[in-house]
């Protein structure tokens, strides 16, 4: 047997740039690179490796956290068929990783964790950074990565990796199973060498697949769809992943059944087709949530069924629902005590799709979805229009950046309030163009995010809408994307604090405690004096930026006009106005108020909120009864 004598981090590089995946006969290499920031963890190990593989290139990040957003952004701008490595130092370098990793996981999504370990050898423990234990001497914080991580190990001895690579690929590449894999290499083991077989730096192809729907399942849910009166598909992210936006759209152009977009599901379908009611649950539209409260049968694809589809298991009230799961994941086909279609989203419409060829919804329920899309049009019309202020509302800055994208850009979000907004009014044509994180809503995805969607194709334009408070989080690698010549178009929305939780707070009876940024006033002991001096513009242009600030529609209009022709990372700040909100439709999300309170106001929220709690449903153990009177048509 040949071998070759290198050293754990030089095996490990090796092998990594040899990793390919192949779905539909079209392959690509699997990693793009590697993101890090080097520091004595990793240095002399990882770092020297990579120096020597200048073909397997090394980004330098400004924060470990946002190395791991670009990298899941770029997979999952890539449908999952590539991503980088993230490698760190030990201690707080590692430790920086384990958001990205959680937003990595929650949706989804494959990233490589590479974090510097303690000695394996112990002795000269304890080594800088290192979280001393009296009891135990096998763990260090890179421990902490397991809960947020599909597979992780630690690589003890150079021939582990023999073993660990393999089964790290498996799960990143599987469908059902993705999400951050970690392996956390201890200092002293990357440096030392061991004779690797061969042929583990051979090319490796990994075949993506698209499992079959099982047979009896599958009629018995064609024989479902056959007797629903009023059914409904709620598409998540997974129709996206699978690449199955098209298959999508003949069978629902051929059965009539209309369709609910999740946040990762947005896209599914244009916006202008038929059959699309939108946005559903707790930021849907309000044709998609009445459809969902009166729908006989639920199809969903692709979907995780998070609180905000599902508003909390409030969405779906008709007593006689029942649901279709088709998902790659058992844990999601099987959500709901739906029939479990454990298979590829595409696969699963294809045999659906052929098996109702003579199928289709009833006219009137046809009439009412094309009503909805009507109704929903107008009002989002009304929202690009408002004129209010300046400041400006939120909705107008929106309308003014869907006028500005070309058919094929890519609007880019994560958190507070915009995620609801763009999520209703979002006019999206292809799939990729709307790019929201919204498994975990990580205030600081936005600019690190939007780099790695610019890498994943950069012919496209991508807006980064992004609130103060998530710019404030992270906006350090916008001087990464000046760096590496991807242009970004920011948009900064400034509404001096939090919208969306302050809007939530006032809900809640709270009044907005906490979610402004002003100063503490001295006189109350509050946070409620002079907005905080906060200037984007410089914050912007001090990390590279080309930025401008932008007070009516007009000056917002000019401002991204401008935009198109730079080269540079461009930044518009816009202040909006906090109390002028999209509003919500049909819907409700379970925020649990406190059950005593002195104040009048949390009593009185309380007070509602027992009687909305009351609509949840237990749709997993619910048996269907007999169907309800239907309100619409
Ligand atoms: C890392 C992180 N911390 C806290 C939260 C909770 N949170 C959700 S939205 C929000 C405020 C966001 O403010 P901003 O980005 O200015 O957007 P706005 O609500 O004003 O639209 C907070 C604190 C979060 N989602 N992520
Ligand atoms: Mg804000």
């Amino acid at each position: 047997m040949w071998t070759r004598h290198v050293t754990m981090a030089q095996a490990l590089i090796a092998f990594l740039k040899n990793q390919y995946v192949e779905r539909d006969g079209q392959e690509n290499r699997f990693f793009e690179g590697a993101w890090g920031i080097f520091g004595h963890g990793i240095i002399a190990g990882i770092g020297q490796a990579l120096q020597q593989n200048p073909d397997f290139r090394y980004y330098l990040c400004r924060n470990e956290q946002g190395a791991v957003h670009i990298a899941t952004a770029f997979a999952k701008a890539r449908n999952r068929k590539a991503t980088f490595v993230c490698t760190s130092s030990i201690g707080p370098g590692a430790t920086n990783m384990i958001t990205g990793a959680a937003t990595a996981t929650v949706n989804r999504i494959p990233v490589l964790l590479l974090p510097g370990d303690i000695f394996a050898r112990r002795n000269v423990a304890p080594v800088l950074q290192q979280v001393e234990s009296e009891h135990a001497q096998d763990f260090s914080v890179n421990d902490a990565f397991k809960p947020v991580s599909r597979y992780w190990d630690r690589i003890y001895r150079p021939d582990q990796l023999i073993c660990s690579l393999p089964e790290a690929m498996r799960v990143l590449t599987s469908p059902a199973q993705t999400g951050a894999v970690t392996l956390a290499l201890p200092q002293d083991v990357q440096a030392e060498a061991f004779d690797y077989p061969e042929e583990m730096f051979e090319k490796r192809v990994w075949h993506i697949a698209r499992p079959e729907p099982e047979g009896v399942l599958l009629a018995q849910a064609v024989e479902w769809i056959r007797a629903a009166r009023r059914p409904l598909i709620v598409a998540g992210g997974g129709v996206i992943y699978s690449e199955a936006t098209a298959a999508l759209a003949d069978f629902v152009a051929q059965t009539g059944i209309p369709v609910g977009e999740t946040q990762a599901g947005k896209g599914s379908l244009a916006f202008d087709h038929p059959q699309n009611l939108g946005a559903i649950g707790v930021t849907g539209t309000p044709g998609a949530n009445i459809a969902a409260r009166e729908a006989d049968l639920v199809i969903a694809i692709g979907t995780r069924l998070a609180d905000f589809t599902t508003a909390s298991k409030t969405a779906f009230q008709n007593t006689g629902v029942r649901f279709i799961g088709i998902n790659v994941a058992e844990i999601d086909a099987f959500k709901h005590a739906a029939i479990p279609l454990v298979c590829d989203a595409r696969t699963g419409i294809d045999r659906l799709s052929r098996l109702l060829r003579d199928h289709r919804v009833d006219s009137a329920y046809t009439r009412a979805i094309a009503r909805w899309r009507d109704e929903w049009e107008r009002e989002t019309d009304r929202i690009f229009g408002l004129r209010h202020g300046p400041p400006i509302s939120q909705g107008e800055v929106i309308g003014a950046v869907s006028r500005a994208a070309r058919p094929g850009d890519v609007i880019l979000n994560a958190a507070g309030s915009l995620p609801g907004d763009l999520h209703k009014l979002w006019r999206t044509r292809h799939p990729g163009e709307y790019h929201m994180e919204y498994g975990n809503s990580c205030m600081g995805y936005e600019i690190a995010g939007g780099l790695g969607v610019k890498m994943a194709d950069p012919s496209r334009d991508v807006y980064v809408m992004v609130g103060d408070a998530s710019y404030l989080m992270m906006s350090s690698e916008i001087i990464t994307s000046v760096q590496e010549g991807y242009k970004l178009n920011i948009i900064i929305v400034d509404n001096h604090g939090f919208s969306s939780i302050g809007g939530l707070s006032k809900s809640v009876g709270s009044g907005g405690f906490g979610t402004d940024y002003r100063f503490r006033n001295p006189r109350s002991g509050q946070l409620d004096g002079e907005h905080l001096p906060l200037d984007f513009v410089q914050a912007a242009a001090g990390l590279g930026a080309i930025a401008v600030r932008a007070t009516t529609l007009r000056e917002v209009e000019d401002a991204l006009e401008a935009m198109r022709g730079q080269d540079r990372t461009s930044v518009v700040v816009v202040e909006v106005d906090k109390e002028m909100r999209v509003p919500g439709y049909e819907s409700w999300w379970d925020v649990p108020i406190s059950e005593t309170s002195e104040i009048q106001s949390i009593r009185e929220a309380r007070a509602r909120y027992e009687v909305a709690v009351k609509r949840e449903r237990h749709h997993e153990i619910a048996v269907p009864v007999e169907c309800e009177e239907l309100k619409t048509v």
